[in-house]
């Protein structure tokens, strides 16, 4: 259907050029369009850019959908507001793209626009965090990351490293700086952290803010929890995402707090990004759970076997890993693309 429809708009292109012959007054943009005519068409609609992770998931949505490929992307950014999402896939929907990628910035509010985008054809792909919708069949696939397995590596090579040490009064205090409420990478990264405080006697969440997924506000709650109740009372400041991580660890910097292998705060914390990876290494961050933002091949290959009018899986997980400072080399961080 979605060939037929890119049929069509060849065909207007021939009518077009068979109007050129005749009055040769076609402008440069519009031979271009021409050209540009049987290009699959996406829109890519994306939460915001609120991390370096986000950065490098946009980047590699965006080299894999190229002209030289057959594809046109359209990129969108939410500015960190679902509504603003829900008007750039409409206004997607109104292009008559070929097919429509999100990243969703929150799990649900998504029925009716995936609604409008199965009644136009259109179909759908959600990448990075996942939606809960009534109807399964609203979108035609999901690539993301098991949020719940990035959390319970976490938690278990925490786990570990919180064994090798004495705990004086055998209480672990745990600051749990949360990302955007709602998100899928909040929702199972919190629930594992949640769950292991079920499991062990003397875990404690001392604390629990949302930090938003951004430095400044993983840095604010930091300073704030410092002071309200001081360094020797916290054992482990658990990050949702890397830029949190950056912002507790320059409010205890600026706190002169000591952290890390050697310090009194362990700090844990998800996506692996190289900068906070050289900070794993070098035993700042205790753990780094990855989280893969390499997701343009995984859709490209969704796409291309929907284009050839092949059926696909309706989940895929992306490959991820779990690292404390052991595992770490300068070589494996740097053959590493994010
Ligand atoms: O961890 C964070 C980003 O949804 C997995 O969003 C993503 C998260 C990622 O802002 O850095």
């Amino acid at each position: 259907m979605f060939r037929s429809k890119r049929i069509v708009r060849a065909m207007i292109g021939v009518l077009i050029a068979f109007g050129i012959t005749a009055c040769s007054s076609q402008t440069n943009d519009e031979i271009l369009e021409e050209e540009n005519s049987d290009l699959v068409v996406i829109g890519f609609s994306q939460p915001g850019a609120e991390s370096a992770w986000r950065v490098a998931l946009t980047d590699s949505v965006k080299e894999n959908f190229t002209e030289e490929r057959g594809y046109k992307l359209i990129y969108k950014d939410g500015r960190s507001k679902q509504d603003n999402q829900i008007k750039d896939i409409r206004t997607f929907i109104q292009q008559g793209v070929d097919y429509i990628i999100i990243s969703p910035i929150v799990e649900t509010g998504w029925d009716t626009v995936l609604s409008e985008a199965k009644d136009a054809g259109i179909p759908v792909i959600i990448c990075d965090r996942n939606v809960v919708v009534g109807n399964e069949n609203l979108y035609t696939a999901f690539v993301g990351s098991d949020f719940k397995t990035e959390g319970e590596s976490a938690v278990l090579r925490l786990e570990n490293i919180l064994e090798q040490q004495e705990d004086e009064d055998g209480q672990i205090n745990i600051v749990h700086i949360q990302g955007t409420i709602g998100s899928s990478a909040q929702i199972g990264r919190t629930k594992a952290i949640e769950e292991a405080i079920e499991e062990h006697e003397g875990w404690n969440i001392i604390s629990q803010d949302c930090g938003e997924f951004t430095k400044a506000k993983g840095r604010e709650i930091m300073t704030q929890v410092l002071e309200e109740v001081g360094a020797d009372n916290i054992d482990v400041v658990y990050c949702e995402n890397d830029e949190e991580a950056y912002g507790a660890i320059s409010a205890m910097n600026e706190a002169g707090v000591s952290y890390g292998k050697d310090g009194e705060i362990k700090v844990v914390s998800f996506d692996a990004m190289n900068t906070a990876l050289v900070l794993c290494m070098n035993g700042q961050i205790s753990v780094e759970a990855e989280c893969n933002p390499l997701q343009g091949p995984y859709i490209y290959n969704l796409v291309s076997r929907l284009e050839r009018g092949n059926a696909v899986p309706k989940i895929t997980y992306v490959h991820e890993e779990c690292f404390v400072s052991d595992d770490l080399t300068p070589e494996i961080i740097e053959k590493r693309r994010f």
